[in-house]
């Protein structure tokens, strides 16, 4: 990896969906040892809490226009952004554990700031790509990779002064199995390059994770991996708010992140929607502990 210190901010955001639990997301990873875990891999680990998160609006004061609670989720996002760029600042590499995927505005707010040319990829069973004129459901964690492409509320796509924060043509979305119509507009407009769950089974994770590496590496100054853990199968991550069957497997997953690790690339990540409410005894943080594992350079032999 870019650096030798990692810090973790957790970030217990729950408000960018309906389902309870996931902002106990931070803690359910932190109890599956991640520390422990990415220090016996010789990181400095730096532990830098939890960032605060404001309240979910009442029924009647809601929603803005088919944004759930926007305000709360627009004051978190400058929050981390802020947080993530002290991170950057200081040399370390953030690590950043949700909480929704709605925190991934917050998160690309604050590399922005450092990274004119960031690449993204986004492991996902959904695009994310939503907007309030899209969206099925007015949350926003459905909504993330719209606002950071500079599409959407400016609530939420002016996070930290910048519009937008990403190119489409630096996006990568692997795992894709549940898209809004609106979405798949979007992604035909605008280039997005998306692996589904079509190419996984018909090309094999290697070959998606080469030619992914080999897309980003020359046009990027950075690279944030976006992991949200329902890219995973249900079966292999149960604790998740928005399941879709036919999902990516563990061992893929587990070489997905093993090939960025070789690649040298990864300059920043987060591991969203981790739920253990709905989880079956830990077993997605544990999932997700084992990813970041190999994403920093775990080997089994
Ligand atoms: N596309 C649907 C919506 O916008 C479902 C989004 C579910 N989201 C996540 N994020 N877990 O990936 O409501
Ligand atoms: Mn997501
Ligand atoms: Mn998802
Ligand atoms: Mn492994």
């Amino acid at each position: 990896m870019a650096a030798d210190k990692i810090s973790i901010i957790g970030v217990p955001m729950d408000l960018g969906q309906t389902r309870r639990g996931v902002d106990m997301g931070p803690s359910a990873i932190r109890y599956a040892g991640i520390v422990e875990r990415l220090e016996l891999l010789d990181y400095t680990i730096e532990d830098s809490g939890d960032i605060e998160i404001g309240k979910r609006e009442k029924e009647l004061e809601e929603p803005l226009y088919n944004l759930k609670n926007l305000k709360a989720v627009s004051e978190a996002s400058e929050l981390l952004a802020s947080k993530v760029h002290d991170v950057i600042n200081t040399g370390a590499f953030p690590l950043v554990l949700g909480g929704d995927h709605s925190i991934a505005i917050g998160t690309l707010a604050g590399l922005a700031k450092k990274y004119k040319n960031l690449g993204v990829i986004w492991y996902d069973a959904h695009g994310d790509l939503n907007t309030a004129d899209t969206s099925p459901s007015g949350n926003i964690h459905g909504m993330p990779l719209a606002a950071s492409l500079g599409i959407g509320d400016p609530a939420l796509t002016g996070i930290a002064g910048i519009t937008p924060k990403i190119k489409p043509e630096n996006v990568v979305i692997i795992g894709a199995r549940s898209l809004d119509e609106g979405e798949r507009k979007l992604i035909k407009e605008k280039g997005i390059r998306v692996y589904t769950m079509h190419e996984v089974d018909r090309m094999g994770m290697t070959r998606i994770m080469e030619e992914t590496i080999e897309y980003l590496k020359d046009r990027t100054d950075g690279v944030h991996l976006s992991l949200d853990l329902d890219g995973l199968d249900p079966h292999d991550a149960p604790g998740v708010g928005t399941p879709v069957i036919g999902g990516i497997s563990y061992r893929e997953s587990h070489l997905a992140m093993e090939m960025l690790a070789e690649s040298g690339m990864i300059t920043s990540a987060e591991f969203v929607e981790v739920n253990p409410i709905l989880d079956e005894r830990n077993k997605t943080a544990s999932v997700a502990v084992a990813l970041m594992g190999s994403l920093f350079g775990e080997k089994l032999l």
